[in-house]
């Protein structure tokens, strides 16, 4: 039996040692482990042994049956350890890789400089007001001086909703709101979206307006070439000349057109400047006494002046941007360089 026992141990070894894979290593330990396997068979003959003979033949068969179950362990482990180093060898990740680009959106350039343009009035103490684009006859023209035929009305000409309702054509009616709802002293500015109807290389039915105004008790001329001149010297160049030539609005007495000197040629003279060194860059104002009037303010107590300027002509004239309606086709070639 002990031989029966040693051969069985010499031949399931063997096995063992030629055994590739975990199904021949499974089978192998169901041949001669399991409940009818090779082991087993040999164990219950242990029955017709001498009494005195069993525990020394018991105690063969189970170091025999622990020898081998260690072996198929180790196997077992051996295999196991392999196929996790596989897993992981699949799964590492090459660190030299370049990475994946998120794609990533971009400020649109009149965006960037109404921005710019509010950052620099908010630093000067002036608050933001905003208001409806769709505004009546009364806010839009009325109450800025501009009885219902006053030629002026066609310097800017309007989309009509109806009768009484236009989409409009500055943001002054803003300003209107904010001088009939807050008393003076007051600094604001309004920026928003526009329309007008024209369409050429200069001109889009819509663009974009920074308006602004300041009212109190003895505000004057000098104080509005004081702030625009502060105003573009922070949006273009510190040293960037300025000049302020007479002019007219309905809703501003005096007025004035303000240009500085060309940003792309420096003053001497180029396509954008049109050989004359000047750009026209703000419209601005003494606030006619008539408007202080329609928000109820005394002209005799109170002045102030006003402004308004184009975001998307300082945006051309800060990028070099020489078609306006680059800025409404959204051409990601054109937006992704800001
Ligand atoms: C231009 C001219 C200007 C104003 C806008 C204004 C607003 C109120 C009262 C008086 Cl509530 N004036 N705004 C004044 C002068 C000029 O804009 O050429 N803009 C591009």
């Amino acid at each position: 039996m002990r031989e029966n026992l040693l051969k069985l141990k010499e031949s399931a070894l063997q096995e063992l040692s030629c055994a590739a894979g975990k199904e021949k290593i499974l089978d192998i330990k169901t041949r001669y482990l399991g409940r009818k396997g090779e082991l087993s068979s040999v164990i219950k003959e242990m029955g017709k042994l001498l009494p005195e003979d069993r525990p020394v033949i018991g105690d063969i068969a189970n170091s025999i049956k622990a020898e081998i179950e260690q072996k198929i362990n180790s196997l077992l482990n051996k295999i196991h350890e392999e196929e996790q180093f596989a897993r992981i060898a699949a799964e590492s990740v090459d660190v030299t890789l370049p990475g994946r680009h998120l794609p990533s959106g971009h400020i649109h350039p009149v965006t960037l400089v109404m921005d710019e343009v509010k950052e620099i009035f908010i630093g000067m103490g002036f608050d933001i007001a905003e208001g409806p684009e769709i505004e009546t006859d009364y806010y839009n023209f009325e109450a800025l001086n501009m009885p219902k035929d006053h030629p002026a009305r066609d310097m800017q000409d309007t989309f009509y909703i109806g009768n009484n309702f236009l989409l409009r054509t500055h943001t002054s009616p803003v300003q209107i709101r904010v001088m009939e709802k807050n008393k003076p002293p007051l600094r604001v500015i309004a920026p928003g979206t526009v329309y007008r109807r024209d369409s050429d290389i200069t001109h889009t039915p819509m663009f974009h307006q920074v308006e602004g105004f300041m009212v109190d008790e003895e505000i004057t001329f000098g104080d509005l070439k004081g702030i625009l001149t502060l105003f573009l010297h922070k949006i273009f160049f510190e040293d960037t000349r300025v000049r302020f030539r007479p002019s007219f609005f309905p809703f501003t007495e005096p007025s004035a057109e303000v240009d500085i000197q060309c940003v792309i040629c420096g003053g001497r003279g180029c396509r954008v400047c049109k050989m004359s060194g000047w750009l026209e860059i703000l419209g601005a104002g003494m606030i006619h006494p008539n408007v202080f009037k329609a928000v109820n303010y005394d002209p005799e107590k109170v002045s102030g002046f006003a402004f308004g300027l184009g975001m998307e002509r300082i945006a051309m004239l800060k990028f070099g941007i020489d078609d306006i309606r680059l800025f409404f086709e959204n051409d990601v070639r054109f937006l992704r360089q800001f």
